[in-house]
């Protein structure tokens, strides 16, 4: 994999041309501003009701089970507002998340700026927030972009983003891993489990393993398989999105 440690104009261009594998920015958020949201992300992960998987946990509606039923979709859109709301004022409580900033400097790096993804003139959510107690894991996947929530988007390229509130200590698991495949949205869908994502067993050992630091920010693309190895101990915290990467005259659009 190949990867830059910074994001600006250069890097954010070459990962959206898939000449580089991956913006991966130690400290982009301080470790003592991410440490102190957390017992309010604990607090409303206690709160949310996440149908997709019971490895891991999330506040707010995601893409995932939008995906799902029609009934989930409605659902992802009539609660995006409220989701940003309470990421920005109650677990930032007022203090700039790293979600807003990334917003902003993705804005100002790109030649036609970022924005939040709408369906049709609705706002999707622009970012969520995931908790990974001791136990959770993610199973191998990609991330589509042949999905009704976003066709009307014609998305080049879906680029998953993750800023790292908590990690759990060293050598404990919480890697994100990432194999050397990647697999057409038809293939991928012929492979997939039941519940979601691929089978780890059946993938081998993975071609690179990234384990972030407090604070950092992991931009990659998310047609590439890719999946959170499990957490022995502790816990892992995300604030999260997806850039959606159309032609380079149109706008970047965040949604999660
Ligand atoms: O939490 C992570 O490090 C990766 C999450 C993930 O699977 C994704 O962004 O699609």
């Amino acid at each position: 994999m190949k990867y830059a440690d910074e994001l600006n104009a250069t890097t954010l261009g070459q990962l959206a041309e898939g000449d580089l594998d991956a913006i991966w920015v130690p400290g982009f958020h301080s470790p003592p501003q991410c440490q102190e949201v957390l017992p309010r992300v604990v607090a409303a992960c206690e709160r949310s009701q996440y149908t997709l998987t019971g490895d891991f946990q999330s506040i707010g509606t995601s893409m995932g089970e939008a995906a799902e039923s029609a009934a989930g979709q409605r659902r992802y859109l009539d609660t995006a507002a409220e989701t940003l709301d309470l990421i920005r004022y109650e677990i930032f409580a007022g203090r700039l998340s790293p979600l807003d900033e990334l917003r902003l400097l993705l804005d100002e790096l790109w030649p036609a700026g970022a924005t939040v993804a709408r369906y049709g003139n609705r706002m999707m959510l622009p970012g969520i927030i995931r908790r990974w107690p001791a136990g959770g894991h993610a199973n191998p996947h990609i991330d589509q972009r042949d999905i009704p929530l976003l066709a009307g988007q014609h998305l080049r390229r879906r680029i998953g983003t993750n800023i790292y509130l908590e990690v759990p200590p060293s050598g404990s698991g919480g890697q994100v891993d990432f194999w050397a495949l990647w697999t057409d949205e038809g293939a991928y869908d012929s492979r997939r489990r039941a519940d979601y994502g691929l089978d780890r067993d059946e993938l081998g050992e993975p071609h690179w393993s990234c384990e972030p630091g407090q604070g950092d920010l992991l931009m990659f693309d998310a047609a590439r398989v890719h999946g959170v190895r499990r957490v022995d101990h502790g816990s892992r915290v995300t604030a999260a999105c997806f850039l959606g990467v159309r032609d380079p005259s149109e706008p970047l659009v965040l949604f999660a």
